[in-house]
């Protein structure tokens, strides 16, 4: 087992967590004065999103300049403080490293757009006729571009413009600012969509919008492992690759020790069972039995195939776990335990999105106007403009808004949750007053001390790490049952979904008259001893750790 293999990985959107220098938006010293509290919650490693040079179009993931800190966060000499004072208390700091395209302000681009026989041309990629492949964002992922009668392509927004990996400049240059944040002192790296780098050569076009061919497109391992010979190489880090639209076969590519790639790979398969036809844009409930399946069958897949998942329910690109697959009105604390319980069992290492560790809720902004991010406002747009009603286009982005999970960290009472002395870049939820960091800290029964004890179990369980993942009871409704085993001994790791008591039969043998078994982990203040037989409270969950005599 490697050491991250047994770490728990913390994200901090900066724009969001605290701002020192009482701004609107976050800054670095402001994560810098919050690492007391990381510490005692006990995370090992923190995911911070971009905070590099950038016109702060896509918040970050549009960079403009990889070897600057962007002013709004503070300075590269903030940025070393903080990757200082994180290693004195143990933490090391990941690094989102955005390069499957730059901001169109970045100078290669500004290079680039200049001319057809530009050195930088070939950075980026240019056809004089688009096809119909579709941003992410909505909308032609082709921009044309006046001054040299070409379009560009860009995957996401039209102001962040794909790289071209096929040229070797350009592998070049990507290696060669990676080394230089290595150099600093950062722990690892999580790579952004990493396997939309590599596009076919002929760009076919598409009855849908196109990902089917440049998604773990044709030269992407080899990309890959050009990147761990160049960077990664006899160096202790923990690389991360974001995995846009994937499939399993691939991110055991990615992840498997012999490949030589990366540590690990995010999916978002598990987080799509609420978009009815793969359409994100439309309000509707989950199907629970599809969330099983997928992550059972990732469970199985990548521990058969020798790969290692990224476990999570949230980031800043979804909307809050409880408001989604749990309660947050009257269950708000039972479901977002169960929750985190739920995901923390699973083999992999597990990801923490800031405030999910109080159960912070989606804020329920009902106007546009409290929206903020670039793609929200794309699809409000392209809604409006299509004739959908205001009422159904709000519906959807109350739901699945990106926003939902960037209003700032709420961590006191005081104005603005504690997170700036001045009025934040994007409202609070109303009930930052009641879920927040200081209540939580003085209350043993609280979602806060449930994720530092989720945390701490995943160091004493070791087959959290490496028993084998089986799920039981596949086709109920209503629980998500599984057990982790190892030799001679199991985990049981029991988790009802639903507001409504539910009664369980266990199969034979799962639990015996004559095991040993000790309670891991529970919901429910009083837990009793269990049977074959259960019977659920409201989104009760607990783990049994069970050993045969
Ligand atoms: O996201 C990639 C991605 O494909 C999504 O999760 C995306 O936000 C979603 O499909 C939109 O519905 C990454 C970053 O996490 C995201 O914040 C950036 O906007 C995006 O890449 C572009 O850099």
């Amino acid at each position: 087992m490697q050491d991250w293999q047994r770490s728990v990985i913390y994200q901090i959107y900066p724009k969001s967590f605290h701002s020192h220098a009482g701004n609107p938006t976050g800054d670095l010293l402001g994560v810098a004065a919050k690492l007391d509290y990381l510490q005692w919650l006990g995370v090992d490693c923190l995911w911070i999103t971009p905070f590099l040079r950038s016109p702060q179009r896509d918040n970050g993931y549009d960079i403009s300049d990889y070897y600057a800190i962007d002013p709004s966060y503070g300075t590269m000499a903030d940025c070393e403080l903080l990757i200082a004072e994180a290693g004195k208390r143990g933490i090391k700091l990941m690094l989102d490293i955005v390069v499957n395209h730059t901001s169109i302000e970045h100078t290669w681009f500004q290079q680039a757009r200049s001319s057809l026989d530009n050195p930088y041309r070939d950075f980026y990629i240019w056809r004089d006729q688009p096809n119909n492949w579709e941003s992410k964002f909505g909308g032609s992922a082709w921009e044309y571009e006046a001054q040299t009668g070409q379009y560009f392509l860009h995957l996401f927004d039209h102001t962040q413009a794909d790289l071209n990996w096929d040229n070797p400049k350009v592998r070049a240059e990507v290696f060669k600012l990676m080394r230089f944040w290595r150099d600093k002192g950062v722990g690892g790296f999580r790579l952004d969509v990493i396997n939309l780098i590599s596009k076919p050569a002929d760009f076919p076009a598409d009855n849908t919008d196109g990902r089917r061919f440049y998604t773990d497109g044709p030269n992407v391992h080899q990309y890959l492992q050009e990147m761990h010979r160049e960077v990664f190489e006899d160096h202790d880090l923990i690389n991360v690759g974001e995995m846009s639209s994937t499939s399993l076969e691939h991110c055991i590519r990615y992840s498997r020790p012999d490949s030589r790639e990366l540590s690990m790979t995010f999916n978002f398969h598990h987080l799509k069972v609420d978009y009815p036809n793969m359409q994100k844009w439309v309000r509707a409930d989950f199907d629970f039995l599809e969330l099983k399946r997928i992550l059972s069958d990732w469970q199985t897949g990548m521990q058969t195939g020798g790969g290692w998942n990224a476990l999570f329910w949230c980031n800043h690109d979804q909307p809050r776990v409880v408001s989604r697959f749990g309660d947050d009105g009257e269950h708000r604390v039972v479901s977002a335990k169960m929750l985190g319980t739920a995901l923390h069992f699973l083999q992999g290492t597990p990801f923490i999105y800031q405030g999910e560790e109080l159960g912070m809720t989606n804020p329920g902004f009902e106007h546009i106007e409290q929206y903020r991010d670039v793609e929200t406002l794309n699809i409000y747009r392209l809604k409006r403009e299509a004739g959908e009603s205001e009422a159904s286009s709000m519906a959807a982005i109350m739901q699945k808004s990106r926003d939902n999970s960037r209003t700032p960290m709420q961590w006191s009472a005081q104005p603005n949750a504690g997170f700036s002395s001045t009025e934040p870049w994007i409202g609070l939820p109303a009930s930052a007053t009641q879920i927040n960091v200081e209540n939580q800290l003085d209350d043993t029964t609280s979602v806060l001390h449930h994720y530092r004890q989720l945390i701490a179990s995943r160091r004493s369980e070791p087959l959290i790490q490496d028993g084998v993942y089986r799920q039981l009871l596949p086709t109920h409704k209503q629980v998500w049952v599984y057990l982790r085993e190892g030799d001679g001994e199991r985990l049981l790791v029991v988790n009802n979904f639903y507001g409504a008591a539910c009664e369980v039969e266990l199969p034979e043998r799962v639990i015996t008259d004559c095991m040993l078994q000790r309670q891991v982990i529970s919901n429910y203040p009083d837990g009793e001893v269990r049977k074959r037989q259960l019977f659920l409270r409201p989104y009760e969950s607990f783990v049994l750790h069970l050993t045969d005599h």
